[in-house]
């Protein structure tokens, strides 16, 4: 059960079983609860990943500071500077490559992604957004990746958030899609360029995670 004391925006941490998967799109599926028995072994390794690869707000080449602060683990690190969007081996903060793909998350990905219909999916990226109330992420698609065969699993920790649910054209109406702590969400095939994002994150306290919501983002970039 996800309870919400309204008054204080109380989340607890969720103990209900993970129901069936539901279609969100041809080619796109939400797991709701699927990383509940993983979720403890993630944020404790996530910890000495952010440790070693601290949170930043990057900048868009546009030259606007992101909301979200990001890091990333795994062979490439997804990237944003004046120069562009792009895959990095190493993070520029340090010149050092990114931490290695701790093999919980790479397991918990992969099979997210079996269960969605996607067999064998091995990620080489991770990236971990981290928002904090108001923090937002506006329509995007998904596109720097090498090939776009390959899907994306998104695993959301923390505090709830709304998910913008486009389609292939930026002007197309989105879904808005409540996404709770544990909640996988897996996309490819027809749905891998659909436009999506997340409205700005509403305050709240979640027992473990506090006032932030931290996601997951797995890929397959190189
Ligand atoms: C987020 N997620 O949920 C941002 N991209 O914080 C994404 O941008 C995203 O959740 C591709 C596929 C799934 C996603
Ligand atoms: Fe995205």
């Amino acid at each position: 059960m996800l309870s919400c004391d309204r008054s204080r925006n109380l989340f607890e941490d969720r103990v209900d079983a993970p129901s069936a998967a539901e279609s969100l799109a041809p080619g796109a599926m939400l797991l709701r609860g699927f990383a509940l028995s993983a979720a403890p072994l993630l944020l404790q390794v996530l910890e000495p990943v952010v440790a070693a690869a601290p949170y930043r707000h990057m900048v868009t080449p546009g030259g606007f500071r992101m909301s979200v602060a990001m890091s990333n683990c795994g062979t490439a690190g997804w990237v944003t500077d004046r120069s562009g969007y792009h895959y990095d081996a190493c993070d520029p903060l340090s010149a050092k490559p990114w931490p290695a793909m701790p093999a919980c998350f790479a397991g918990l990905a992969t099979a997210a992604a079996a269960e969605a219909g996607f067999a064998a999916f091995a990620p080489d990226a991770c990236l971990i957004n981290c928002y904090e109330p108001g923090a937002r992420m506006s329509l995007h698609q998904d596109k720097n990746e090498r090939d776009f065969d390959a899907p994306i699993v998104s695993v959301s920790l923390g505090l709830p958030a709304v998910f913008l649910f486009g389609g292939m054209n930026r002007s197309d109406r989105a879904a808005r899609l409540p996404l709770a702590h544990c909640d996988v969400v897996v996309w490819g095939g027809p749905a891998r360029l659909r436009f999506h994002g997340v409205m700005p994150l509403k305050d709240g306290d979640h027992v473990t995670l506090g006032r932030q919501r931290v996601n997951l983002t797995f890929r397959k970039a190189l």
